[in-house]
């Protein structure tokens, strides 16, 4: 990206409205909100890099998030606007569960390759995360240019996208590239997602028409090093943006029972028609989703999909609540142990 080195736009005092266009420890990369194209400015933040919501709870700010920015000296982040959606992931780190990946973005476009073949779990598994976002998920099959009939493998990969438009594309040819431009228009927030070497960068760069991103520059085979290392608001020419990302060997999901029948609505509208409300699909009498397995109208592979995705699901929804439930022990220990100082200091008060 172009560096923050612009001087600062005239300062007259007022906190500036800011996009983040790339979220690092100490400091922020921003523009202004209303001029998302203008030069990029350092923002720094607060010492343990949280902002305050308007409800006070404090929290790591991530790309395409709406901050508060003072100007008078050097500039300073001091607060957070709501976020409209959020792509989170779950997160390895110590003090959160939750890894805000993108924020208000209107769009995520899951994008993975047809060549090496499409991965169809990995598809299910992003289109959860996209559908937990609150934004709208759109799927991009890449490389349209290097298989023979990149249509009917769209059509396969669309049977396992419920609701949500299949675009194959090529970045070579110009493939398609043009029902995903017809995505954008000004304001619209856009973010990229997907395995390393899918050409999340590539397709970025053909949106914008330039440059902006770096490309793996040799034929990947989809392994190995990860060509982009951070995350990045780029403006794209028509007045939107669009977040590219890292590419992740697998994303964890947060707790996301709704999202999960989203993009599983055939196998939760089949369990739905189940004898006994708490079936397991395994070998209960009555078992509507055993039997559309049988009938072949339910593909074995997409149950076994689901079923590891709902396992991970329960699994972070239980770890939310594990930590829920030391939160509020160490909340009542700090407030048991504030009483009794208060008790012991009215008894004999301190010199
Ligand atoms: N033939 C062909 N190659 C493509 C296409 N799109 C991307 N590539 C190639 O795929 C490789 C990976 O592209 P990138 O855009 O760097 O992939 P990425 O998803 O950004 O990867 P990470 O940054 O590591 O997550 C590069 O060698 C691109 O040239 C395409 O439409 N057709
Ligand atoms: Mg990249
Ligand atoms: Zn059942």
């Amino acid at each position: 990206m172009t560096e923050p080195t612009a001087p600062p736009p005239v300062d007259d005092g007022t906190p500036l409205r800011a996009r983040v266009v790339r979220a690092d420890r100490g400091a922020l990369v921003v523009v202004p909100d209303d001029d998302l194209g203008a030069a990029a400015h350092r923002a720094d933040l607060p010492r343990d890099g949280l902002l305050p919501l308007p409800d006070g709870t404090r929290v790591p700010p991530t790309v395409g998030d709406v901050v508060q920015v003072d100007r008078t000296g050097a500039w300073h982040a001091t607060a957070l606007q709501p976020r409209r959606t959020a792509v989170v992931r779950d997160s390895a780190g110590r003090t959160s569960l939750e890894q805000a990946v993108a924020a208000n973005v209107d769009v995520v476009l899951v994008v993975e390759h047809l060549d090496p073949e499409p991965d169809l779990g990995r598809v299910e598994r992003l289109l959860t995360l996209a559908w937990r976002s609150g934004a709208r998920p759109v799927v991009v099959l890449t490389k349209a240019d290097l298989v023979p009939d990149p249509e009917g493998m769209a059509a396969e990969v669309a049977r396992v996208a419920i609701g949500v438009d299949v675009h194959a594309v090529s970045v070579v040819d110009g493939t398609g590239l043009e029902a995903v431009c017809a995505l954008l228009a000004p304001g619209v927030a856009l973010v990229a997602v997907g395995p390393s070497g899918a050409g999340k960068s590539s397709l970025v760069n053909a949106l914008a028409g330039r440059e902006v991103m770096a490309t793996h520059g040799l034929r990947s085979d989809g392994r190995g090093r990860h060509t982009t290392t951070h995350r990045q608001l780029v403006p794209l020419a028509d007045g939107a943006v669009l977040v590219d990302t890292p590419g992740v060997r697998g994303v964890g999901l947060v707790a996301a029972p709704e999202a999960l029948d989203t993009t599983f609505a055939d196998v939760a509208a089949l369990a739905a028609r189940c004898r006994f409300s708490d079936c397991a699909h395994v070998s209960e009498p009555g078992c509507a989703v055993r039997a559309a397995v049988e009938s072949g109208e339910l593909a074995e592979r997409r149950l076994a999909s689901w079923r590891k995705l709902a396992r991970e699901a329960a699994y972070a929804a239980r770890r939310a609540d594990a930590r829920l439930a030391a939160e509020e022990r160490a909340r009542w220990k700090r407030v048991t142990k504030e009483y009794h100082q208060r008790v012991r200091g009215a008894g004999s008060p301190r010199p």
